[in-house]
């Protein structure tokens, strides 16, 4: 038997999409800023046009779902990251961008068999938003981690699955789930 556990290295095969709501780029862009530090500072080469991250912007919390599973379903990425900021403050229909975003995220992973990370920052204000998005500490940083955690961790499972002659990973769900390497 195994313990599964992701790492934080051997990051250079790795390729990541990153899908950001503009809604609130004042917060959003901050943590795009802490998720590609993160993301170099562990050697993945973050420049668009390198071969390791693309970038999607769509308009807010709401859409990111719907690029998150397109992206995922390419099957080019080993993880996705979702970066959205939802404040209650700014809207009476809080509960309904925040809660679509978290299941729509839920379901992209899940029907695609990519991790797709949630980083949608839900706050009462714009303060409390933006201490989350670098003033205290940057929750990018964090949802960078978890991606590379999980992109690691995902790899980990599917070699300890993979058919030794063929290298096919199994027909899980009826659903062949091919990685580029
Ligand atoms: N989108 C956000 O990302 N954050 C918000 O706080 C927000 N508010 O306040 O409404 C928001 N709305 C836009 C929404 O995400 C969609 O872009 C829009 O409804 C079109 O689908």
């Amino acid at each position: 038997m195994a313990v599964f556990e992701g790492t934080f290295a051997n990051v250079d095969s790795l390729r990541f999409a990153i899908v950001i709501g503009r809604f609130n780029d004042l917060v959003t862009g901050k943590l795009l800023e802490g998720c590609q530090d993160c993301l170099k500072r562990h050697g993945v080469d973050t420049n668009p046009e390198g071969t390791q991250v693309d970038y999607v912007w769509v308009p807010g919390s709401f859409d990111i779902p719907m690029l998150a599973r397109q992206m995922a379903l390419t099957q080019r990425y080993h993880a996705v990251i979702c970066l959205g900021a939802v404040i209650r403050g700014q809207t009476t229909h809080f509960d309904y961008v925040a809660g679509e975003a978290a299941k729509g995220i839920a379901a992209a992973s899940f029907q695609t068999g990519v991790p797709v990370v949630f980083g949608i920052v839900t706050a009462e204000t714009m303060q409390q938003a933006l201490e989350r998005a670098g003033i205290k500490s940057n929750l990018g940083w964090s949802y960078a981690m978890n991606a590379l955690e999980m992109a690691s961790l995902m790899e980990q499972v599917n070699d300890s699955q993979r058919d030794p002659e063929t290298q096919a990973l199994p027909d899980f769900k009826g659903h062949q789930f091919q990685q580029e390497s």
